[in-house]
């Protein structure tokens, strides 16, 4: 199916808007209608905005050109495609009306034949740049986010929680930062089979995620090893809260094609009182990593600070 787009067409002359109206109609373009450039730029301001703009010059309220600038000036992930529609057609006002965001510029009286092809250019044209955001927003996500788990890939973590600890030090809270490895997991994957292994990440990244708040911060570090910062008021509740998430692991029941595969999971954290030195991130990051190999080494399915 054709990409196709809602038009806006501004014009204080209803006799000309109606024309224009008209021949969208018979063109298979819908289009919603102002009669001023107030109307105009609260038509764009709805949460689903038409996407062409067909802009008379002078109106009421704010002029086409106006409308162009202010339009410009707002930060829009999908930016409307501009035709001023105008019988002043001097070089200096095309220019000027190009210059301050028009894509297009259509003189009246226009000939219909040229019209409808202008607005084919702005169809294609957002078409190709709806495409554009829709690859970019992929493209984000990818970088930001482990595919298998859904959480937060190391690097888009470790941003995360270098503005977390800002933030921390200025609303003066304090952090718990956490990692957790889940117990023999090779022997899992040995056992079950690596999809079995894969499907527990998966369980595992979504029980993570129900334990901690929406605000608090959780992560895929890399391979079966998570991150998890929350704040929290003091050490001793610090505990709690991962003494409660390592129960929670140990009493759920991760299926793989029928099968109940009994899983744990290990802790290393430190308790935080956030200063300005974020370079500390990466000590807390150590010194939870230290704690971690200490539960290991005391025999796994523990938490250790
Ligand atoms: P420990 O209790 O000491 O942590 O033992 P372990 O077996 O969990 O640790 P080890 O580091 O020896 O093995 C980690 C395993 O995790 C090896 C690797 O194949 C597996 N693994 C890492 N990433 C993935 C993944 O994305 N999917 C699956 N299925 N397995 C993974
Ligand atoms: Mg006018
Ligand atoms: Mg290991
Ligand atoms: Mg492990
Ligand atoms: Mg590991």
């Amino acid at each position: 199916m054709a990409f196709s787009v809602r038009a806006l067409i501004a014009d204080d002359d209803k006799a000309s808007a109606k024309l224009v109206e008209v021949l969208l109609q018979k063109w298979g373009v819908e289009a919603v209608v102002a009669h001023d450039g107030l109307e105009a730029l609260e038509q764009v301001m709805q949460p689903e905005p038409p996407s062409l703009l067909i802009l008379d010059w002078e109106m009421p309220g704010y002029s086409g050109i106006e409308l162009c600038q202010k339009i410009r000036q707002i930060d829009m992930a999908n930016p409307p495609y501009i035709i001023i529609c105008t019988a002043r057609d001097s070089a200096e006002h095309i220019a000027e009306g190009l210059n301050q965001g028009a894509n297009d510029f259509v003189t009246k009286p226009f000939n219909t034949q040229v019209l409808r092809a202008r607005i084919e250019v702005g169809r294609r044209t957002l078409e190709l740049q709806a495409r554009l955001v829709d690859a970019m927003t992929r493209l984000d996500h990818l970088a930001s986010y482990d595919e298998l788990t859904g959480l937060l890939n190391r690097r888009a973590l470790f941003e995360r929680v270098h503005e977390d600890f800002s933030r921390a030090v200025r609303t003066e809270s304090r952090l718990c930062f956490s990692v957790c490895d889940i117990d023999w997991f090779k022997r899992i994957n040995d056992k079950y089979g690596h999809p079995a292994g894969d499907a527990i990440l998966r369980q595992l990244g979504e029980l993570l995620s129900q334990q901690l708040r929406p605000y608090d911060r959780i992560g895929r570090i890399g391979g079966e090893e998570f991150l998890l910062l929350f704040s929290v008021k003091d050490a001793g509740r610090a505990y709690k809260v991962l003494e409660r998430i390592r129960m929670e692991i140990e009493r759920f029941r991760f299926e793989f094609e029928g099968r109940v595969i009994p899983v744990t999971m290990s802790f290393g954290a430190t308790f935080v009182i956030p200063d300005e030195r974020v370079e500390r991130v990466e000590d807390y990051f150590s010194h939870a990593d230290q704690a971690l190999y200490q539960s290991k080494e005391k025999g796994r399915n523990l938490v250790t600070f």
